[in-house]
């Protein structure tokens, strides 16, 4: 009869599993942010579009919006990766570069179609600090969609920030009309 008490042990140590401190799991108490989710118009359920782990998109584009004219241009942005932050964005004198991201670059498919080549992904999302007109201290938030050829059916959307945090640049949802293009890559 020596197993009993190892047994007992074992029966302890799986309540203990079962039953987390406080009734909050260490998941519970830290929701994970979704870029790729979007509350449906109507429905309190969410939509989440698929995340892709690898590729990468390059682009650029010129957009007419309330802040003037402005230009961006991403390089080499790739999937679920945190390094080489390479976004500029330029408007009337000004001018934000991205130097970090602060958390890695989402890539999802969405209803666009990127058309040619096949990436598997049509979007990327990501946030990061910067610098703005030579200041340290500025962030952005953007998202850029990739909607096929021609490029004036692509997407920007970019919400720059000051070190203050006053928001001192937005586009929402902006389709690049004067020129450019975002163009999703499978590698
Ligand atoms: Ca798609
Ligand atoms: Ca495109």
């Amino acid at each position: 009869m020596r197993s009993k008490p190892k047994l007992v042990v074992l029966a302890i140590a799986a309540l203990a599993i079962a039953i987390p401190v406080g009734g909050v799991t260490t998941a519970d108490a830290v929701p994970p942010k979704k870029a790729n989710c979007k509350k449906k118009k109507n429905s309190k359920k969410k939509k989440c579009h698929p995340v892709v782990k690898q590729g990468r998109m390059t682009g650029q584009g010129t957009i007419d919006s309330a802040y003037g004219r402005s230009h961006h241009v991403f390089r080499n942005s790739i999937c679920n990766r945190d390094k080489f932050p390479d976004l500029k964005v330029m408007w009337e004198g000004n001018r934000f570069d991205l130097t970090e991201y602060s958390s890695p670059l989402t890539c999802i498919d969405t209803a666009f179609d990127e058309g040619q080549p096949r990436a598997g992904f049509d979007t990327i999302v990501g946030q990061g600090t910067g610098v703005l007109n030579g200041e340290e201290g500025a962030s952005a938030r953007f998202r850029f969609t990739d909607a096929g050829e021609p490029g004036r059916n692509d997407r920007a959307t970019i919400t720059i920030t000051d070190a203050d945090g006053n928001v001192v640049f937005e586009l929402v949802d902006e389709r690049i009309l004067v020129g450019g293009n975002h163009q999703a890559h499978r590698k």
